[in-house]
């Protein structure tokens, strides 16, 4: 039996993962943090959500984010407000993302347009190997 399938409870089994996520987070940490300061910068989460999130591909170039938007989303994940996000900061970010992600995988088809190497795809490539590997 195989489980091409994403569906909301892939994302949430992966999110509940608590080591996996953890280790899904850290790498992703490390891929935005251009500098290898282990903050973010306003800058480098502007381009990282180009890197993480899965939307968009080179025939449906994803929108350029709005300033004023990334801006909104980095404040409120700045809690300590030292215009950085730290490792812990970042992880309620992607928590959040992931959530809204599994909230916007019913009933629609992401999957289409997931890029081979994107970080939801190693997600669900990770799901998989869970799946597979446990008894
Ligand atoms: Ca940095
Ligand atoms: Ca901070």
């Amino acid at each position: 039996m195989s489980e091409e399938v994403v569906n909301s409870t892939t994302v949430t089994n992966f999110i509940d993962d608590k080591d996996g996520f953890d280790k899904f987070v850290q790498e992703c940490f490390d891929m935005v943090d251009e500098n290898g300061d282990d903050m973010l910068s306003l800058e480098e989460v502007r381009g990282g959500f180009r890197k993480l999130l899965p939307f968009g591909s080179e025939s449906q170039p994803m929108k350029p984010m709005d300033e004023g938007m990334l801006k909104l989303i980095f404040e409120r994940f700045d809690q300590d407000k030292n215009g950085k996000l730290d490792i812990t900061e970042f992880k309620s970010l992607m928590t959040e993302i992931m959530n809204a992600v599994a909230r916007g995988i019913d009933g629609f088809p992401i999957i289409v347009n997931l890029e081979k190497d994107s970080m939801l795809m190693n997600a669900i490539q990770h799901e998989l190997v869970t799946q597979s590997s446990s008894k």
